[in-house]
């Protein structure tokens, strides 16, 4: 038998679990304030989740999906990307969202139910939030289509998750990105659980980074809980698509450390031992150990950092709740530009209902 293909796939970890450099440092990882930047989009992604959380278990918010333990992964790929290019989000990438743009109110807003909330100032050729599965992937390879027939050199990222991996739409849109040779990181944000389905259950396969091997395209991983390392090699999958070299899959290693959802008690279907395991690999944490040994962060800085995350979350938690609601006939408004005739009859029953016609 002749050998036809052959693949390895790699795995990227520049700091350790205990914030030790365990491999050269990046250029953007030797700058004192870029790597401060990077810990404060950490610390303000997990401060917006535990409010978002709070508000939630007070009646205040819908369903909830909290980034815990997984900051490293948003906050890597959010500031590895350049602001002409595109986010094409699933729904625990608030810190990649927040460190563009998108403001802390507007996606407290979609969390509450308020369809304004996706249609934020900030980057206006972002997606908006996914909570369908993976459903998002084409309409990323679609966006990377449009920015190559336009020869613009720009470059999408989109993310999901491990079980959204599982998905066909997920891996059409990797083989259509193979294919035409499209701009687009995908990148899985691998937090070992889909719901209680394990990562163990969801393939067969040794990794789902070589599920790009398929659509011919290369595949990697990368620590996940690793801020450097997670914003590095985005960085280089992003320049190579941006200059015609096409699509590239990361795999980022993490785990979510919260329930699924504010709709879940992971308690139910995983050993709390095993989360306490978890904790050892903080990402935040281990940030924090490599900016106290190395750039000299004092807790009067730590504090400092605090205080000045929670005032901006909290700030955004009351404009939020000072948000006069929508109307109740605009849940009608988001979906059809015209009406079918079934959801305007409900429409007009309900504008009827509450006096408004
Ligand atoms: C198409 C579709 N099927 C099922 C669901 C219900 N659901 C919501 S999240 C989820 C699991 C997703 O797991 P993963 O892709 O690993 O992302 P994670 O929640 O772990 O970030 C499921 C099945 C959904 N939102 N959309
Ligand atoms: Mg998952």
């Amino acid at each position: 038998m002749t050998k036809v293909a052959s693949f390895d796939i790699g795995c990227t970890r520049i700091l350790s679990p205990d914030g030790r450099a365990v491999s050269s440092l990046p250029d953007f990882a030797k700058d004192r304030d870029t790597l401060i930047f990077l810990y404060r989009a950490m610390v303000l992604t997990r401060t917006y989740d535990a409010k978002a959380v709070a508000l939630q278990r007070t009646g205040r918010l819908g369903t909830f999906a909290s980034s815990l333990g997984q900051e490293a992964v948003s906050v890597g790929l959010g500031s590895a990307m350049q602001p002409e290019d595109i986010l094409v989000p699933a729904f625990r990438e608030q810190g990649a969202q927040i460190l563009r743009g998108v403001g802390m109110t507007e996606l407290l807003l979609y969390w509450g139910g308020d369809e304004r909330g996706s249609d934020f100032a900030g980057p206006r050729e972002d997606f908006p939030i996914s909570v369908p599965v993976g459903s998002h992937a084409p309409h990323a390879a679609g966006a990377a289509l449009a920015l190559k027939l336009r020869g613009e050199e720009r470059a999408v990222v989109c993310a999901f998750g491990d079980g959204a991996t599982s998905k066909g739409d997920v891996y059409e849109a990797m083989n259509l990105a193979g294919v035409w040779t499209l701009p687009v990181v995908f990148v899985v944000n691998n937090n070992q659980w889909a719901i209680s389905v394990p990562r163990a259950a969801q393939t067969g396969a040794e990794t789902l980074a070589q599920k790009a091997i398929a659509c011919g395209f290369d595949g990697e991983q990368v620590d996940g809980n690793d801020v450097i390392a997670v914003r590095h090699v985005v960085e280089q999958a992003l320049a190579k698509a941006r200059s015609g070299g096409g699509p590239h899959l990361i795999e980022a290693l993490s785990y979510r450390l919260s329930d699924h959802t504010t709709a879940d008690d992971a308690s139910r279907y995983r050993d709390d031992a095993e989360v306490s395991e978890h904790w050892k690999n903080d990402p935040v944490a281990r940030f924090k150990i490599f900016l106290t040994d190395n750039e000299n962060w004092t807790k009067a800085d730590e504090e400092t950092l605090l205080t000045a995350c929670i005032d901006e979350v909290d700030k955004a938690a009351e404009e939020y709740l000072a948000t006069e609601p929508q109307a109740p006939e605009t849940m009608f408004d988001y979906l059809f530009a015209d009406l079918p005739a079934d959801l305007a009859a409900q429409r007009a029953e309900l504008l009827k209902e509450a006096g408004h016609d």
